[in-house]
């Protein structure tokens, strides 16, 4: 049941004038606020980790500072591993707990299984952690905290980190993993969706759907009675999915950007909060 408002429009991984990124111009988004009452950017919506190396970073920020500004309330900017301190929203938990959102940076226990940060981020994490009490530590709310300082805390190891490196032997071992990198692509997004359900079974039993991004792999999967939703990314190839709340159902919809323009794709599937999931043990 409904009343055909949509309360909230969740898309990620926006990666605002990146390389590769389709969105070019923050006006692009406009689009996706017609008709819902707050439109959710779910994390990696810009770089935020370089704003004191390279003034083109500082530039989007400020960008994005003035759109969230003008949107006001109806924009909430939540963070992922790329803008770690774009706000202070983390998770977002919507119809009464039953539905979790986060960008997904704490599914994989090393960041991103095929990426060059793992063997950092998870030392860095666990050393963050261990300063927490023990009663705090196994939170949510801690473990987010945690991977979001890590991200920054590791930051000048990057091999985007503009100035001059001073790990050389980093890189060149880095491009010698690459070849690696398919095979654990392949590897991350074949186990996204149930490390997304297992986010739910670890910090809340009670979330039926999960809305994550962070892998740019869109899809929807059932896994042990829950929901696994991911919404994909505006950087190619694999395309994005937004999802817009409506009451206690969730309308899946597909979305592009053409020629700075956004086409937003009709409702393709609706989940219903309420009923039970295929498979459901
Ligand atoms: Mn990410």
């Amino acid at each position: 049941m409904s009343d055909h408002v949509v309360s909230h429009r969740i898309v990620s991984d926006l990666h605002f004038a990146e390389h590769g990124s389709r969105v070019r111009h923050l006006r692009t988004l406009e689009a996706l606020f017609d008709g819902p009452r707050q439109v959710v950017f779910n994390g990696d919506t810009i770089e935020t980790r370089f704003l004191d190396m390279d003034p083109a970073y500082a530039v989007r920020r400020d960008e994005l500072l003035a759109f969230t500004a003008r949107w006001g309330e109806r924009l909430i900017v939540m963070t992922g591993n790329h803008d770690p301190d774009v706000s202070a929203i983390h998770h977002l938990e919507l119809c009464d707990g039953h539905v979790l959102i986060t960008h997904g940076d704490i599914l994989f226990p090393d960041l991103a299984p095929w990426g060059w940060e793992a063997r950092y981020f998870r030392k860095e994490m666990e050393r963050t952690l261990a300063l927490e009490p023990a009663e705090v530590r196994a939170t949510l709310e801690a473990q987010l905290r945690a991977a979001k300082h890590a991200v920054v805390a590791m930051r000048d190891l990057s091999p985007r980190y503009p100035g001059p490196s001073s790990h050389p032997w980093e890189r060149r071992l880095r491009f010698l993993l690459a070849i690696r990198r398919i095979d654990r692509i392949i590897g991350g997004w074949r186990e996204t969706p149930d490390r997304t359900a297992a986010l739910a079974e670890r910090f809340r039993p009670q979330a039926r759907a999960i809305i994550a991004g962070h892998v740019h792999r869109p899809g929807v999967w059932a896994v042990r009675g829950r929901w696994a939703i991911n919404t994909g990314s505006m950087v190619p190839p694999l395309g994005a999915m937004l999802v817009d709340v409506v009451g206690r159902e969730l309308h899946l919809r597909r979305w592009r950007v053409r020629r700075d323009v956004a086409e937003i794709g009709p409702v393709f599937r609706r989940i219903d909060l309420d009923a039970s999931v295929p498979g459901r043990a």
